[in-house]
């Protein structure tokens, strides 16, 4: 077994696992007579965020924020709380086929959404006058689903749903059960992750339909695997495909990295996949033997600064 032992250096850090990326624009619909954008703290939708004096813009309008995303909120902004300057104020109006959009927070930090670009990348998918451009952010452990897609029955105020799934098992080639795996899902309308440890069944969800591949990256102790499901998989509108079962050869590749896939900030805490605390780090080592294999969050609390670290054995 390998070292429990987590380090935590004082200050910044090793950029060697990918930062979490939040996001606040959830769902935008250039319906003409229903334009809205919808806002929600992803991947995390229990986090709070002041949004007061952020500006949302798009091609011909740009309003101000006044407003705060609570615990599992959604916020909808449309024409008709600007004009009443209830959530925002200035001006709103959204194209349905090509738009760019612009959320600006009070430290300058910009997220953009432009379609149909961006939405899907074949370039080809734009909302239009009957769907909605609706984004799927997950964060599966270390695979974060960050992907667009569109509704036909748009949802302004609740979490987005039409979006389509794949199930599948993985296991080796004898049958093996995997301690970690990470499943991708590509094609030219969009990529999904999903990971699990000891367990068979995966699901990635977040997809267009469309044509997709299936990979996976799988570890029994330190040894990585790798396998596809064969051929392609055709996904169907808001459907459930099952049954993209994948079989891995088992001729893996010995790793020697640290058993902590490392990110390594400052003091703070460390948080499981649900974000409860499981345990508070000082600078230095932290014995992590209690820890059972699995995906964790480094959060540094002064800033909410987050990173996640995947522990194996
Ligand atoms: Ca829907
Ligand atoms: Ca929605």
């Amino acid at each position: 077994m390998r070292a429990a032992v987590l380090t935590v250096m004082a200050g910044l850090v090793a950029a060697s696992a990918n930062p979490i990326v939040a996001t606040y624009i959830s769902e935008v619909s250039g319906a003409e007579g229903n334009e809205f954008i919808e806002l929600a703290a992803l991947p995390w939708p229990g986090h709070f965020r002041d949004l007061r004096g952020w500006t949302l813009e798009t091609s011909t309008s740009c309003c101000t924020l006044l407003c705060s995303l609570d615990c599992e909120q959604l916020i909808v902004i449309d024409r008709a709380v600007v004009a009443e300057g209830i959530l925002a104020r200035g001006t709103f109006a959204v194209n349905p086929d090509t738009e760019h959009i612009i959320l600006t927070d009070t430290q300058g930090h910009q997220e953009e959404v432009s379609y149909p670009a961006q939405v899907g990348p074949s370039g080809s998918l734009a909302p239009g006058q009957l769907t909605s451009a609706c984004r799927v952010n997950f964060d599966n452990f270390r695979a974060q689903s960050i992907n667009w897609y569109l509704d036909s029955t748009p949802t302004p105020g609740e979490y987005n749903d039409d979006y389509a799934s794949v199930f599948g098992r993985i296991r080796g080639s004898g049958g093996e059960l995997f301690g970690y795996y990470v499943v991708t899902v590509s094609g030219p309308n969009g990529c999904v992750y999903d990971d699990g440890a000891d367990t068979l069944t995966y699901r990635a969800a977040g997809l267009n339909p469309g044509t997709y591949s299936v990979d996976v990256e799988a570890w029994i102790e330190n040894v990585r695997y790798e396998g596809s499901y064969p051929g392609s998989v055709e996904v169907p509108y808001a459907e459930w495909v099952t049954g993209i079962d994948v079989v891995i050869p088992m001729t893996g590749i010995r790793e020697s990295e640290l058993s902590i896939r490392p990110a390594l900030l400052g003091p703070g805490v460390l948080l499981d996949v649900t974000g409860r605390r499981v345990m508070e780090l000082g600078p230095g080592e932290n014995d992590i033997s209690q820890l059972q294999p699995g995906a964790f969050f480094l959060r540094r609390e002064e800033d909410d600064y987050t990173h996640k670290v995947v522990v194996q054995r």
